[in-house]
């Protein structure tokens, strides 16, 4: 199996001298509440169970209500034993992993209380039900589609138990490793099927096929992990027989609330629903006249009497913009959409928003609906499915973005914390209905992840979710460490280092600060820097011979920047005291603008892109350097990665280059090689 950071062997190995035991004082309701733990803990892990509590090395103490979180835990030394405290079994795992993490690093043991920092720390699955995954690069899912030959030998099918018809994969191994592995970094739930919901995805909340997600289901459960499924928002007339799918209608009602009724009599705590509607030509409420909020809330009432959620994503734009309207800016329409249903979604309706106003960029400003909406129970989305980022070929450690992202100051004066991922529980309808999500990035490959490093980004969301604060550098300290148990120092120094500059090196060599796209048209890999440019999708860049980048200011442009506090609006309206990052997002910037630190744009431009082909250059040379010190699959798989990503880097590196020196005509003032 290519080593996923907490297989079964290292678990063993760190465990070896360890022995459990429930705390019969603490462990209420007697028998039963123990089996409950034993199956869920022990079982799942296989740990060395002690029957005596004063013999065993750690003591798994149950104390309901002690915590204000249910999953908050504390670790604790008595003389030569570890005490872990929950409330709940699930916090107990948590404790569990926590100290398995400590003894692997060998760190001293940390005896603070540790309690998640966002109560929904969800993973978004794009897979479809014939096997194949939207932007997913890893292989198959692990959870539809036939088994076959190009599946892994080594990591599951074990199992499977596979008929003609049947849309699951069944392979219960497999899901078990991952289910340990989400739980493992505290991931709480998790939805299965493809936002575009087609063919059978849209049967998937019937009977038929819900012994099938049941199956993924109980054994999430064991792991603290609910299920979701998305829907299609048009269901009731795709699969309900109605000439309709209008919220108002009560025989639409009806139908969600059967849907409901027959989804929780086999799943009993089913998470719910995740609906992408009106968006990229999905149905939604907009066909019948209806808002958003009525849309979204007929669904929470349907789901309510089960105690389960809607979650509704905010990505909603008209597709049909044109190039040569400059006033429609796709960068407003979540606001445009969202903003005035400001306190009328339900109490579990959730808002899932993507980070920034477009689409999941290398760079982009903050989504200004965070801080914006007060009375709203919202997510921040990512996508750790590398779409835009280098389709885990590349190597790109993009939790140093999301960690900016959910620390972004929205300069809201009147909010007690105005930094994002805090914002998101101040101004939340119910502070248990927030969280973050993001689009899964595992699949049937070898490794989970084609390229073994971008598994960093899985384990690294899953941390980043439950400690918004703990640091990428930190947490890719921990991945490395528990990823590479085996390599000495400077094997481990060697790999932190290309998997830590790599955000910042993806970003430099595609498309320049912030304007973002200049993609491959939908397939999103390798440059084209007109790709989209005439396209009419909202993504320009609008570059020309004086210079390039989106006048999005209230004065000259889209107006885009008046959506934020007014302090982040003053200071982004100002060319001047604009993040250099995302200057290209918000201003159309002449070629011979001076920044800051005395270079003119053009000149970033090109110092940027010959900066990021020679970092993956080092990287190439210094990722030689790791062979033998690490497992030969794991060595050979990052080493071709790497290969690619060289040719990519370089793809980006002239053909950005290329074309600012064909618009602008100015030279590079180191005299590399551009060409003409
Ligand atoms: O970035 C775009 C992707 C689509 C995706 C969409 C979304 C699932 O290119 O493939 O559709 O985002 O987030 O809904």
């Amino acid at each position: 199996m290519g080593k996923a950071w907490l297989n079964n062997r290292l678990i063993h190995k760190a465990m070896a001298n360890d022995s459990f035991a429930f705390s019969p004082a603490t462990v209420a309701g007697g028998d039963a509440v123990r089996l409950q733990l034993e199956s869920d803990i022990v079982n799942w892990l296989k740990l060395p169970l002690e029957l005596d509590p004063e013999k065993a090395t750690v003591v798994l103490q149950k104390q309901a209500g002690k915590f204000d979180s249910d999953e908050a835990f504390q670790l604790s030394q008595k003389g030569s034993q570890v005490v872990i405290t929950a409330n709940t079994t699930n916090g107990l795992m948590y404790g569990f992993y926590e100290l398995l993490r400590e003894k692997v690093m060998g760190t001293k043991l940390n005896t603070d209380l540790q309690s998640p920092s966002q109560p929904l720390r969800m993973i978004d699955h794009w897979d479809q039900t014939d096997g194949s995954i939207e932007r997913g690069y890893a292989g198959a899912s692990i959870f539809f589609g036939k088994p076959d030959k190009l599946d892994n030998p080594d990591v599951g099918n074990f199992d499977v138990k596979h008929i003609d018809g049947d849309i699951f994969r069944h392979d219960r191994t497999r899901m078990i490793t991952y289910a340990r592995m989400l739980a493992s970094v505290g991931i709480n739930a998790v939805s299965l099927n493809n936002v575009n919901v087609r063919e059978q995805g849209i049967e998937l909340i019937t009977p038929k096929y819900l012994d099938g997600v049941d199956e993924i289901a109980t054994i999430f459960r064991g792991f603290g992990i609910k299920t979701y499924l998305a829907i299609n928002w048009a269901a009731p007339k795709l699969i309900g027989g109605l000439d309709t799918s209008d919220p108002v209608d009560p025989k639409v009602q009806e139908f969600w609330a059967k849907v409901c009724k027959n989804i929780y009599s086999v799943i009993p705590d089913f998470g719910g629903f995740l609906v992408k509607a009106d968006s990229e030509g999905e149905p939604g409420p907009y066909q019948y006249g209806r808002d958003h909020a009525q849309g979204a809330n007929m669904l929470g009432q349907a789901i309510k009497p089960y105690g389960g959620l809607v979650i509704w994503r905010a990505f909603v734009y008209n597709a049909h913009q044109d190039w040569r309207d400059r006033k429609t800016d796709r960068a407003k329409a979540a606001y445009n959409n969202f903003a005035p249903l400001d306190g009328h979604f339900a109490d579990n309706v959730i808002l899932q928003m993507k980070f920034g106003p477009i689409d999941f960029q290398t760079a982009e400003p903050l989504q200004p609906l965070f801080g914006k909406l007060r009375n709203t129970n919202q997510m921040m989305e990512f996508e750790i499915s590398a779409e835009y980022l280098g389709h885990q070929i590349d190597v790109n450690y993009a939790v140093k973005q999301w960690y900016k992202m959910l620390n972004y100051d929205t300069k809201y004066d009147d909010l007690k914390d105005p930094h994002a991922g805090a914002v998101l529980k101040e101004t939340a309808v119910n502070p248990a209905h927030t969280g973050m999500a993001a689009v899964g990035n595992v699949g049937m490959s070898e490794h989970w992840t084609n390229n073994p490093l971008a598994q960093a980004n899985l384990y690294g969301y899953g941390r980043l979710c439950w400690n918004n604060q703990e640091t990428p550098e930190d947490i890719l300290h921990e991945w490395v460490a528990l990823t590479f148990t085996e390599s000495d120092n400077k094997t481990q120094s060697t790999i932190y280092k290309i998997v830590d500059t790599s955000n910042e090196t993806y970003r430099d060599y595609c498309a320049p600060l912030g304007v973002g796209f200049m993609v491959v048209p939908h397939y999103h890999y390798g440059p084209s820097v007109n790709g989209y440019e005439y396209d009419r999708w909202g993504t320009y860049h609008f570059a020309d011979r004086n210079g390039v980048g989106v006048d999005r200011t209230m004065a000259t442009g889209s107006g885009f920047i008046g959506m934020y506090s007014d302090k982040l609006s003053s200071e982004y309206e100002n060319l001047d005291t604009t993040p250099e990052s995302v200057v290209l997002f918000l201003h159309h910037v002449p070629y011979d603008h001076v920044f800051a630190n005395g270079k003119t744009l053009i000149q970033t431009i090109y110092d940027l892109h010959f900066q990021g082909y020679a970092n993956v250059e080092q990287y190439v040379k210094d990722w030689a350097t790791v062979s033998g010190k690490i497992d030969d699959r794991v060595f050979e798989s990052v080493s071709d990665c790497l290969k690619q990503q060289l040719a990519d880097a370089l793809e980006w590196r002239d053909q950005v280059n290329t074309y600012f020196y064909r618009m602008s005509g100015v030279p590079d003032d180191q005299g590399r090689l551009i060409y003409e």
